[in-house]
């Protein structure tokens, strides 16, 4: 059997002639118009499909009125027996009570059987099947057997179903089910467009925040697909519970109660400006690479250190992306601190760039730099001062919950925290953060094994406060060397030119120090005081420096 493709009359003027397809609107080219099996003429065309819809091959679903030519345009769905024609429909176009032409197309089908040899229950099962999910939501309201097209000639009785996913919100899919074999004949997105909208919400200290949310549905979700800055950034709540995909949205008006999660989706979103404005740096890997983070995860184990990590490969189950945990019985919120979140971020800096080995000196330059990077985005959006929301030279104090410097690594002086105490060690262990190489920690635990991967986070304080004493000015305790400090702002650009194009995967202490060095040298001159204060604060830290 043979489709017609019927056209407007305004073909003859030079229109062109349209097959509406799936949802897709194909200009033909005219020459196919001649092979098209389009015989009639328009006179007998207009006679028979009078005649079809008399005989209700074709139910009327829409009128529109256009007023200005005085023309209404009627919409007609071809059915087969009582059956919706995917595809099949036209549109008559009527002027003073006569027909003046069609458009759309439609099919001529006979012989079909209309029973489905599948329920629509097997057919939900043949989409779990397509989609590798145990659970899929089908929308009652959405479903039902209709004919399905393939070609001209070939006719599918198909059960047309919307389905959604449990914990996936913005997936909402029609799909089109072979109702005799279960072959998945065509699916798409019902979210065609989902609209940019700025939410206003207030961080877990109070501080208000604007980032990018999408609305659908009525709802508002932390999401933005590369609408307000160009990578796509999504915001899970797992709800206390293991990492889960989980959308966090609001019914209201895009205004959203205090909770960390508020602090990651915007903090993000500042990490990323941070590195485009002052780097031109494109998202994570320099090409927008997309963004999970994944907010209350509950973890039963009281971390070491970090509440909060980076996950740099996929292959887990829930993928690459930021992991902020609520460690069991702490009172520490990871995600309510921009230095904390964005000490996250940069860990994935360091992976996209010198990728930096988490193991010993390479390892606890990982974290020096992501600790440098983290208050350095903290100066750029908070004012310098004490307490909540507030600029600083200590590491997550905004995590606390009762405003607190305690606790916390400190860049001014590291060694008035020592993280061994706060992690629960033996007070004989308690041996204060370093601020010079000779401070150094090895610990190895009872088994005889390395801890906390040979030092990274034990020995992260080292750089950190070297960062400090070039962009503040000051004293290390353990030289009793100072260094008068060049200003945040050309301390952030050394740091990022050494971290960035001057180290690699095996980089130590001595190099990270010969990188900084060069950097200095590289960017403000042999004889500026820029690189003089660099040296400075490499003695500072206990190398000769020449
Ligand atoms: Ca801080
Ligand atoms: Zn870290």
């Amino acid at each position: 059997m043979k489709k017609l493709l019927v056209w407007s009359f305004l073909f003859l003027l030079g229109q062109g002639l349209f097959a509406m397809k799936l949802g897709q609107t194909l200009a033909v080219d005219p020459t196919d118009l001649k092979k098209a099996p389009m015989v009639k003429s328009p006179g007998v065309l207009l006679a028979y499909l009078a005649e079809e819809i008399k005989l209700g091959s074709f139910i009327l679903t829409k009128t529109q009125n256009d007023k200005l030519s005085d023309v209404e345009h009627r919409r007609y769905q071809q059915v087969y027996e009582g059956l919706q024609v995917w595809g099949g429909e036209i549109i008559q176009h009527v002027k003073n009570g006569a027909v003046q032409s069609y458009d759309g197309e439609y099919f001529i089908i006979s012989g079909l059987d209309t029973r489905p040899k599948l329920t629509s229950a097997q057919a939900l099962e043949a989409l779990k099947t397509y989609y590798e999910v145990k659970e899929l939501i089908e929308d009652k309201d959405g479903s039902e057997l209709v004919v399905f097209p393939i070609g001209d000639t070939d006719f599918r009785l198909a059960h047309k179903m919307i389905v959604r996913k449990a914990d996936e919100p913005l997936f909402n899919e029609t799909t089109f089910v072979d109702a005799e074999t279960g072959e998945v004949l065509l699916h798409f997105p019902n979210i065609i467009q989902e609209q940019l909208t700025i939410g206003v919400g207030v961080g877990k200290r109070e501080d208000r925040m604007k980032f990018p949310t999408t609305l659908n549905n009525n709802l508002y979700y932390m999401y933005d697909t590369s609408k307000a800055r160009p990578f796509t950034q999504r915001t899970f709540d797992s709800q206390h519970s293991l990492p889960r995909t989980v959308y966090v949205s609001s019914t209201t008006s895009n205004s959203w109660p205090s909770d960390s999660i508020v602090n990651i989706h915007a903090y993000i979103g500042y990490a990323y400006d941070f590195y485009y404005t002052l780097f031109g740096v494109n998202g994570l890997d320099n090409n927008n690479r997309t963004v999970n983070a994944f907010a209350h995860v509950f973890d039963i184990n009281q971390e070491l250190y970090d509440n909060a990590f980076w996950q740099s490969d996929s292959s887990g189950m829930y993928g690459q992306g930021f992991y902020f945990l609520d460690p069991y019985q702490s009172t520490k919120d990871r995600g309510a601190a921009i230095d904390s979140v964005c000490h996250e971020y940069s860990h994935a800096i360091t992976t996209f760039h010198s990728n930096l080995t988490y193991f010993g000196e390479s390892g606890a330059l990982n974290e020096s730099f992501s600790d440098v990077f983290g208050t350095a985005i903290e100066f750029m959006f908070q004012p310098e001062g004490q307490g909540y929301n507030k600029a600083d030279w200590i590491f997550g104090e905004d995590a606390n919950s009762f405003f607190t410097y305690d606790k916390c690594r400190s860049q001014s002086d590291p060694n008035s925290n020592s993280q061994l105490r706060d992690a629960g060690f033996p007070s004989s262990l308690w041996y204060p953060d370093p601020c010079h190489i000779s401070q150094k920690l090895r610990l190895y635990d009872s088994h005889g094994k390395l801890i906390d991967n040979d030092g990274v986070h034990l020995n992260c304080t080292i750089y950190p406060h070297a960062y400090y004493l070039l962009a503040h000015g000051g004293t290390n305790r353990v030289s009793g060397l100072s260094v008068t400090g060049i200003g945040i702002d050309k301390a952030t650009k050394i740091f990022y030119d050494a971290w960035i194009n001057r180290m690699t995967k095996t980089t130590n202490f001595l190099g990270a120090a010969n990188a900084l060095l060069a950097s200095a040298f590289n960017l403000y001159g042999a004889s500026s005081s820029e690189y003089a204060q660099m040296k400075n604060t490499i003695r500072a830290i206990g190398y000769i420096v020449n």
